[in-house]
């Protein structure tokens, strides 16, 4: 067993006594390459799952509650009934992730059984690598494990998708389908329109590299990021509607995808600029120039040109920027760094305000470039070794799993 495995065990004992946890479920976060704020809009993204991740080592109950506890200590112990309605905690609470798999669970299956497990994770939280989806998605897979349900990876990574709205954030579906989905040295592109999502694997050039470098904002995804967030998508579906009434040619469209298949980017483009006024024109800009740019990122990819897709990461931060407002000073910072250090590309990741960075580099330049963002954003941060939590070696990792120990 791992050494933190050892410390999640003497919690486990602290808390729930001599019962023997027989399994230890993990679920990977993710970095998304390029395709921002397209998953809830029904349009492509592009991620790959992290070799970092939330893990819940558990022993099973025989009666409907679930009892956890958490190796980091800012988190509270908890404990709730498993129901098709179970009521939540306050905003932001992280035991509101767990109730989110549970509900959506019993609403699918009926009643079920519950376990008593220890939480650990490795994933900076509030950082854009969607550790609150690997919790629901670690949460989701040891109930189904210790129901013996088995569902279709899709089907769950729908199910999942939908229940974790429960936390009040209405977020689109690539965070469950990469945990869920993620293969060892591949990124994944996901199409989510239309319905069944389907996955797109891609190998990962062995000489790139990703580096994921943290911002030290947190982007709490809770009060007013989450309201933010939420405010984005509402914008963007006001801009979708008021296209397809003014634009003839987009007539009968009614998501951003028949949109696209039906009028060129250029035309698009042209037409937002008299059809909307700011702030949905620039949302509008941002969501289908992202949409062409994550085609355009697999196919570079594919070929292996990195100039390419570093090229096009350089483009989705600068609209991320200026049309979707949601980087900050340290996300632009790290990116400037990051391109004047041999960085192909860079750009913020995740939803932003606060958070992280991706860049990408010739495996050959990783070094360099990880000295050089732990020289110039870092030191002056007081950080001295930013490798044992901000700055990640992108490993392309694979997706969830449940192992009997
Ligand atoms: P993060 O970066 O984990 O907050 C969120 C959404 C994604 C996606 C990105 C922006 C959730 C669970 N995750 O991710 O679906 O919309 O923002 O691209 O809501």
């Amino acid at each position: 067993m791992k050494k933190s495995s050892q410390t999640s065990l003497s919690l486990f004992v602290q808390h729930f006594g001599p019962a023997e946890p027989k399994h230890l479920t993990r679920a990977p976060g993710r970095v998304n390459l390029i395709g921002e704020h397209t998953d809830y809009n029904g349009l492509p993204v592009f991620p790959m799952a992290l070799q970092r991740g939330v893990s819940i080592l558990f022993a099973e109950r025989d009666d409907a509650t679930v009892r956890l506890a958490n190796l980091d200590r800012q988190f509270p112990a908890c404990s709730f009934e498993l129901s098709d309605d179970i009521e939540p905690d306050a905003p932001g609470a992280w035991a509101n992730y767990v109730k989110a798999a549970a509900q959506a669970l019993c609403r699918r299956h009926g009643s079920l059984q519950g376990f008593d497990g220890v939480v650990s994770s490795d994933l900076p939280v509030a950082a854009g690598l969607s550790s609150s989806s690997a919790l629901t998605v670690a949460a989701a897979l040891s109930l189904l494990h210790r129901n013996d349900i088995h569902m279709e990876p899709l089907e769950l990574m729908e199910l999942v998708a939908r229940g974790e709205r429960y936390v009040g954030t209405e977020g689109g579906g690539m965070d469950q389908a990469i945990c869920l989905g993620g293969r060892p040295n591949t990124a994944l592109k996901i199409d989510f329109e239309p319905p069944p999502l389907r996955l797109n694997p891609t190998p990962v050039p062995s000489d790139w590299q990703f580096v994921v470098a943290h911002s030290m904002v947190r982007a709490e995804k809770s009060g007013a990021a989450r309201d933010t967030y939420n405010q984005r998508g509402a914008e963007c579906r006001d801009a979708l509607r008021r296209m397809t009434e003014r634009l003839p040619e987009a007539a009968g469209a009614s998501r951003y995808a028949d949109l696209m298949a039906l009028v060129s980017l250029k035309t698009l483009v042209a037409a937002a600029d008299s059809v909307l006024e700011d702030p949905q024109r620039q949302r509008f800009r941002h969501v289908i120039t992202e949409a062409d740019r994550v085609e355009k990122a697999r196919e570079a990819m594919v070929a292996g040109d990195i100039e390419v897709f570093g090229r096009l990461m350089c483009e989705s931060h600068e609209s991320l920027r200026n049309d979707y407002e949601v980087s900050c000073k340290s996300l632009d910072e790290l990116v400037d760094i990051a391109m004047s250090s041999g960085a192909k590309g860079a750009r913020l990741t995740g939803a932003g305000l606060g958070g992280c960075i991706v860049a990408l580099c010739a495996a050959e330049q990783t070094t360099a470039l990880v000295e050089a963002l732990s020289r110039e954003f870092y030191a002056p941060r007081n950080v001295s070794d930013p490798q044992a939590e901000h700055l990640i070696i992108a490993e392309p990792s694979g997706g969830a799993s449940v192992i009997r120990l």
